[in-house]
C-alpha cells in the first residue's frame, strides 16, 4: 500500500539528482587538480564551508535529503539539491521544514558532513 508512495519518492529524488547535478556542473569553474597523484591526500586539503538550508524532502530508506540551501559563497548558490549525509543517525529525527547546518567541502556537492538540526529555526508546519 505504501509502496506506491515510496516508489514515487525515489523517482522524485532521482529527478532532483539529475537536475541538480547538471546545475552544479556549470558551477565548477576550476578543473580538478588531482587528475594524477593520490586523491586521498588532495581531498583532505580541500577547503570547507558552512552550509545552511531547509529540508524539503527526507528519504529515510535511501538516507538522502533534499535541501534548499542558502548561498554558500565559493561553493554553491541557492538551490534545492539531494544529498547523502556523513551522520545518518540524523534520520531518526530530521523532518521536512527543519533548518539544518552542515560542513561541505570544495568539489564535493553530494555529501553534507556532520548535519545538525538547528533548534528553534525553520520549524514550519507546512509540508
Ligand atoms: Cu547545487
Amino acid at each position: 500500500v505504501a509502496r506506491t508512495g515510496t516508489n514515487r519518492l525515489v523517482a522524485l529524488l532521482g529527478a532532483f539528482a539529475v537536475a541538480t547535478a547538471a546545475a552544479c556542473a556549470r558551477r565548477t569553474d576550476k578543473p580538478a587538480a588531482e587528475t594524477t597523484g593520490t586523491a586521498a591526500s588532495t581531498a583532505q586539503a580541500k577547503a570547507s564551508h558552512v552550509f545552511h538550508g531547509t529540508v524539503t524532502l527526507v528519504d529515510t530508506t535511501a538516507k538522502a535529503l533534499s535541501v534548499a540551501n542558502e548561498n554558500v559563497p565559493g561553493w554553491m548558490s541557492p538551490m534545492t539539491m539531494t544529498y547523502t549525509v556523513s551522520n545518518p543517525e540524523v534520520f531518526a529525527s530530521i523532518k521536512v521544514g527543519d533548518h539544518i547546518s552542515a560542513t561541505v567541502y570544495d568539489g564535493d556537492f553530494r555529501t553534507l558532513y556532520d548535519v545538525k538540526i538547528d533548534a528553534g529555526a525553520g520549524k514550519t508546519t507546512s509540508r
